[in-house]
């Protein structure tokens, strides 16, 4: 990595950067006026800590370049939305905002939080001033620190688990959130709009930094970018041993929270070609107690910030450090930083599969919710499916709260039964299905959005997924296998965004047309899968796949799940298959 002179000491780059950035304003205050399209290196990186990325349209790229013209700059902004939870007018916010200022649409994402695309740099300042002005933030969604903090987004008002695992995903989103102003002084401009306050970080000694501004991040950050997501045992829609840190709420026979399981080390992406890069699943680290889990938390967090890799981005992420250490040194060091000793794992069975949150359900309070599958988390109007104004007008008609799922798709929340009929006209109104009108691959497939915005795409995902995903349908329908649910999750690169290399097929994109397919990770998330073919084009993943359905139609267990007979069959007997 390019190192560049920061005072004293060399410093790799995006380390530079940081440090010059005087708790995340500059160079994006000064560039910010500037009339220009967009920013440059060091501004976008800074810019990414305040929630945005700069994109430009990636199918404009080149016949730009021929004409010697610069390219098609815009912006992606990314809300923080602990738990996935969206109060009413937030939603009408954002739909606004994305016809106002973006390209129309609305995305769900992995991590239960919305994106807009196609912001121009003039807008930017527009855009947030209104997202924060219903309570909103797009603080700290990208960038290396703490990102939106995930829990089950299911409104079981009778079962205290979620209700505990909701709000710690708040307290925690808190309690980890940057200390600077720079957000609120860059892009606030209106005396009127609420600046939120955060509480002092209550002094650690071994754990705060000597930072007036930054007790817990310093003024370099984080090595990396972090996650977090907690949730209960009965309930993996998270990915929980994914994340950074993985909460698991425990609580006693009367249902009172006794504390958290916790992992760690967790994390999905990966560089083709780089054998030293590759996804791991979280280890249990221990037993945190409620009145320590706080302290916990930032100490684990504080050790991925002094011992994190800073030279080689590639390297940096915590799960490495995890790796590197083992679990038994990460804990101990864990253990110096919080002060204190932890607790043994409490022990809890696997998680159940095929928990999902689709279709009507009673939600344990006399009230209803509607969980909506929305296919790769993109809220649009088509010709067929006017979703994007079909939940407007629920919006307006009834102003639900929403919660987002990690799954791409989005809940209706507090629903009172004497509505259920005029929201499921509104629907079928505008054309869209209801839940058990589609077949389980299309509840249950995720892809990321890739080209024409994302940067780091090799190649498509979401546009080509539902094409894709409907002739995989065909083939699994075709041996009668219609009704056997399968996840399938397809990125455009190897980063991992729609969670690959948890699915039971993943499609991970190589090189354009080109897909390396993943199969074998247990449908409950506890299991990683192993590439199965290094290179399928994208036209015959559908028939390559058939001859592996049709050997799991034929030599699968009562209920055993595609995921778990690769596994037990192993990838080398599938590979002989089809050789
Ligand atoms: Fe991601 C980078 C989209 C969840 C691993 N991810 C990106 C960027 C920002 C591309 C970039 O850096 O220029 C993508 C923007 C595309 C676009 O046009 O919108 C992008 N990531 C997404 C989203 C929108 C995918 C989706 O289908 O919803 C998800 C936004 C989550 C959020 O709301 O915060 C998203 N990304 C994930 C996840 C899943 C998760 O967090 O549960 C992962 C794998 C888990 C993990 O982090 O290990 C993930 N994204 C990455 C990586 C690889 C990180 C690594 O450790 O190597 C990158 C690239 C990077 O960081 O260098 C990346
Ligand atoms: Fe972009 Fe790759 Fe993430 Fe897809 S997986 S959004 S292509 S970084």
């Amino acid at each position: 990595m390019t190192a560049v002179s920061s005072g004293d000491a060399r410093v790799p780059r995006h380390e530079a950067v940081k440090i010059h950035s005087h708790y995340l304003k500059e160079p994006l205050a000064s560039e910010l006026s500037q009339p220009t399209t967009h920013f440059s290196e060091a501004a976008a990186q800074v810019l990414k800590f305040h929630g945005s990325y700069q994109q430009d349209d990636r199918d404009q790229r080149q016949a730009l370049r021929q004409q010697g013209l610069e390219r098609a700059f815009s912006f992606m902004l990314r809300t923080r939305q602990p738990g996935g939870h969206v109060p009413p007018l937030l939603y009408r916010t954002l739909d606004d905002l994305a016809d106002r200022y973006g390209n129309g649409t609305l995305r769900v994402t992995t991590r239960q939080t919305f994106q807009l695309h196609g912001v121009l740099k003039a807008n930017l300042q527009t855009v947030i001033q209104e997202i924060v002005r219903q309570m909103g933030s797009t603080l700290a969604t990208c960038g290396d620190i703490n990102r939106n903090l995930m829990a089950p987004p299911a409104p079981f008002r009778n079962r205290p688990s979620y209700r505990y695992a909701q709000e710690y995903a708040r307290r925690l989103s808190n309690l980890l959130l940057p200390r600077t102003r720079s957000y609120y002084e860059l892009w606030i401009d209106d005396e009127e709009i609420p600046i939120p306050e955060l509480p002092a970080l209550q002094k650690l000694p071994r754990i705060h930094l000597d930072d007036p501004v930054e007790p817990l991040y310093g003024n370099q950050y984080l090595p990396r970018k972090f996650k977090c997501a907690i949730t209960v045992p009965d309930d993996n829609t998270v990915d929980i041993y994914s994340q950074d840190i993985g909460l698991i709420v425990i609580t006693d026979a009367k249902g009172q929270l006794r504390g958290f399981n916790i992992l760690v080390g967790g994390g999905m992406g990966r560089t083709h070609n780089k054998e030293e890069t590759f996804p791991l699943l979280g280890q249990p680290l221990g037993f945190a107690p409620v009145d320590a889990i706080e302290t916990v938390i930032q100490a684990i967090l504080a050790v991925q910030r002094d011992y994190g890799n800073r030279h080689d981005r590639k390297q940096a992420r915590m799960k490495y450090l995890v790796h590197q250490w083992g679990i038994r040194k990460f804990r101990q060091v864990v253990q110096q930083y919080a002060g204190m000793k932890l607790k043994p794992w409490h022990p809890i069975p696997p998680f159940p599969s095929g928990v999902n949150y689709l279709g009507w359900q009673p939600q344990g309070d006399g009230k209803l919710f509607l969980g909506l599958s929305i296919p790769t988390g993109r809220i649009r109007d088509t010709e067929t499916c006017r979703l994007k104004t079909a939940l407007r007008r629920i919006n307006e008609e009834f102003a639900l709260p929403v919660q987002l799922c990690p799954t791409q798709d989005l809940i209706l929340t507090d629903i009172e039964p004497a509505w259920r009929g005029r929201i499921t006209h509104i629907l079928r109104e505008h054309g869209v299905p209801l839940p058990d009108e589609l077949s389980p691959l299309r509840q249950l497939g995720m892809a990321c959005p890739a080209l024409p915005t994302c940067g780091l795409a090799i190649t498509e995902s979401e546009r080509v997924f539902p094409d894709l995903l409907q002739q995989i349908e065909t083939v699994w329908a075709d041996l009668g296998l219609g009704d056997t649910p399968l996840i399938v999750r397809m990125t455009g690169c190897p980063n991992g965004c729609a969670r690959p290399y948890l699915a039971e097929v993943g499609l991970v994109g190589t090189s354009p047309g080109y897909y390396q397919v993943w199969v074998g990770a247990s449908p409950n998330g506890d299991r990683l899968a192993q590439v199965l073919w290094e290179k399928v084009a994208l036209t015959d993943l559908p028939q390559a796949l058939r001859p592996v359905f049709a050997y799991y139609k034929q030599e699968r267990y009562m209920g055993e799940r595609f995921g778990d007979f690769c596994q037990r069959v192993g990838v080398t007997r599938l590979q002989e298959l089809v050789a």
